[in-house]
Parts: C-alpha cells; sequence; structure tokens
C-alpha cells in the first residue's frame, strides 16, 4: 500500500519520504487517507470518486474558489496542494484520481453532540461561511452535481427505482415508499417558492463536516467537493438532519433516533445571530422546514439506492442502506412534532 501511494506522492514533491499511511473517517462517497511524512509533515490524501464527481477539474476548480477567497478574508480553510504539474489533483494510470492537501492538525470534528455550545458555535460557523462566499459570484461556480438538492429529481430518482426494483428489494420497504409518498407535498411548496436567493452554499454540512479548535471554537469547514450554486436551507439543514439526531445515521434501534428540539434551537440561535444581517424575510421563513427538507431528501436518496442494489454510497454491510433509510425516516417522523 505504501508504494502506491509513494507513486501518487511523487506527482507532488520531487522525494516524498512516507513514514505511515492510515484509513481516514467516514465519507459515503471518497476514500481519505493520513499520511505522515519522515520529517513530521502530515497530509489528506484523497481518491475521489469520479462516477459521483464527474468533472474532478471543474470540481477542484469551485473549490480552489472558495478556499482562496476565504484566505484572502484571513480565515483558516483547506489548503490543497498542485502537483509538480501545476494540477490540483492527478491521474493515476489505472484511472483513478487523486487529491493531496495539508493535514489541520489541532482540529477535531464531532459525530454527535449534546452542547448546546458546540450547538450554537456550528451555526456561527455555518452562517460565516455562507457570508464569507456571499460576495462571489454563483454564475462562476459550476453546477458539481447536477440538481444534487433538487427535490423533484431525487423523487424522479426514487420512482426509476421502485419501477426498476433491481434488487427485488421493493417488498421490503413497502411502508417507506408509501410514508414517502405521504409527505412529497410539503417539500415541494419549498421549490414553487420565488425570490429565493441564489447563493454559494457547501449543501454537505453535516456535522462531521465542522472542525473545531481544541477549545471548541469553529476553525473552518471541510469536505467541500459540493461547494456551489444554492439555497441556504441546505446547508441549514443538512446540520439539524446530522447534529439534531441523538444517534448515528444508521442507527439500528430505532427507538435511540430522536431529534434534538433544544440543541435545535441553540443552533438556530447561533446562525441567525450571523446570518440575520444578510438573509431576505423569505429565506428565514423557511429555516424551520429546512432540516425536514434536507432528512427527506436524504431518506429518499438512501432508499433509492437500496432499492438500486447500494450502486451509489459505500456500505459496510448489505442492509447498510436500509438501515440507513429507516433512520431518516423514524429522524423526520420525530421532527414532525416540532418543527
Ligand atoms: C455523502 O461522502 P459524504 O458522507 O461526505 C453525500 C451527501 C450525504 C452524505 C450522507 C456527493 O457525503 O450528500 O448527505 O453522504 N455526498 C454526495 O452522510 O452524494
Ligand atoms: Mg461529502
Amino acid at each position: 500500500m505504501k508504494n502506491t501511494f509513494e507513486n501518487i506522492l511523487k506527482e507532488f514533491f520531487a522525494n516524498p519520504l512516507v513514514s505511515s499511511v492510515s484509513e481516514y473517517g467516514n465519507g459515503h462517497i471518497n476514500d481519505s487517507y493520513k499520511i505522515y511524512f519522515e520529517n513530521g509533515d502530515c497530509y489528506l490524501m484523497q481518491r475521489i470518486n469520479h462516477k459521483v464527481f464527474t468533472n474532478v477539474e471543474g470540481m477542484m476548480d469551485n473549490i480552489q474558489k472558495a478556499t482562496a477567497h476565504i484566505a484572502s478574508k484571513g480565515k483558516p480553510t483547506l489548503n490543497f496542494l498542485k502537483t509538480l504539474k501545476g494540477k490540483y489533483f492527478t491521474k493515476t494510470a489505472d484511472g483513478t484520481y487523486w487529491r493531496l492537501m495539508h493535514f489541520e492538525k489541532g482540529t477535531k470534528s464531532y459525530e454527535t453532540t449534546l452542547s448546546h455550545e458546540i450547538a450554537e458555535a456550528t451555526g456561527r460557523a455555518i452562517a460565516d461561511f455562507q457570508i464569507d462566499l456571499s460576495d462571489l459570484d454563483p454564475k462562476d461556480f459550476i453546477e458539481v452535481i447536477p440538481e444534487f438538492h433538487n427535490l423533484d429529481a431525487r423523487i424522479v430518482q426514487l420512482e426509476e427505482a421502485i419501477g426498476d426494483n433491481k434488487a427485488k428489494r421493493l417488498h421490503t420497504v413497502e411502508n417507506l415508499v408509501a410514508y414517502s409518498k405521504s409527505l412529497q407535498h410539503d417539500f415541494l411548496r419549498f421549490y414553487d417558492e420565488d425570490d429565493i436567493p441564489i447563493r454559494i452554499t457547501h449543501n454537505d454540512t453535516k456535522l462531521n463536516n465542522i472542525l473545531f479548535t481544541e477549545d471548541d471554537s469553529p476553525y473552518c469547514l471541510v469536505d467541500l467537493d459540493t461547494v456551489m450554486p444554492g439555497y441556504i436551507h441546505y446547508d441549514f439543514g443538512d446540520v439539524v438532519r446530522t447534529m439534531c439526531n441523538t444517534a448515528v445515521d444508521d442507527e439500528k434501534d430505532l427507538d435511540k433516533v430522536q431529534f434534538n428540539y433544544k440543541l435545535y434551537q441553540s443552533y438556530k440561535k447561533g446562525y441567525l445571530s450571523i446570518a440575520k444581517q444578510f438573509l431576505t424575510e423569505k429565506e428565514i421563513k423557511w429555516l424551520d422546514v429546512s432540516g425536514k427538507l434536507m432528512t427527506y431528501i436524504m431518506a429518499i436518496r438512501f432508499l433509492a439506492d437500496y432499492l438500486n442494489g447500494d450502486e451509489y454510497y459505500k456500505i459496510n454491510y448489505p442492509m447498510h442502506n436500509y438501515d440507513r433509510a429507516h433512520c431518516q425516516f423514524k429522524l423526520l417522523k420525530e421532527m414532525y412534532q416540532y418543527i
């Protein structure tokens, strides 16, 4: 394994001296590795899933625009290395894509939290990220994954998965399919609204994509693959989906999946303390719905992938997407009692 990594690193350094490589994180799409050099330097190397990110160059270009802009404001952000040929990624002979960034030492992230301080700080971190990019033109960013959070498109994807029933699993999830159909109109109303501004958003703000310093101040947002034009609700809502769930996203014991409304209030308070300077009234009006919207979108995406035979998300065991879908639908049910 060390050899393969050394060969890729030779695209970035004349003489890379690697001391250790270990798998890192639990992303559902890319593969990440933490690499130590003999001199103590530490990097994060990632194999980009190019079936999901079909335009790697365009994605890295978006990321570069965003990170350069944040850095120009004196704020911390991800720092990618260029190859010796001057690109932010490299493609190997076997057709895989790789990139390299500095590892943010002295930082940490959370899978779940019960802390109101962390919740408020997370709200401020999301608002800061959006404000920091608010003076860029969304037209200069490509849509990395077209219709990524477009509910209509996600519903069509689920309907196709149901129609195809490729993995012959439909009979195991009839209840989830019925529940998802009963709710879709609640959320489609959001897309019927006019005048909700398109901004530059992160689009994957699960709690563990927010780095904190050792003393729990927000440091920066990571996993910038899906930075592109979007609604602020996608970012606001994906935090709600992940942080205000009392369990992890593949929890099998659904009784453990509850919505932490008090934590939600702290998060919203932190977010609005900064975001109220730039949000429109209409954006604020839809904030409370956005947690449910993002949970609904993820629920039907996991369900569609389960029906398709696990083509998209990495799974650790055969029923993983089944558990993930159940978990999101349970969370959604809980959310309905509060927001
Ligand atoms: C995927 O790989 P990861 O975990 O950062 C997905 C997100 C989902 C998330 C669910 C490009 O992100 O949309 O919210 O899984 N990213 C893509 O945990 O599909
Ligand atoms: Mg991601």
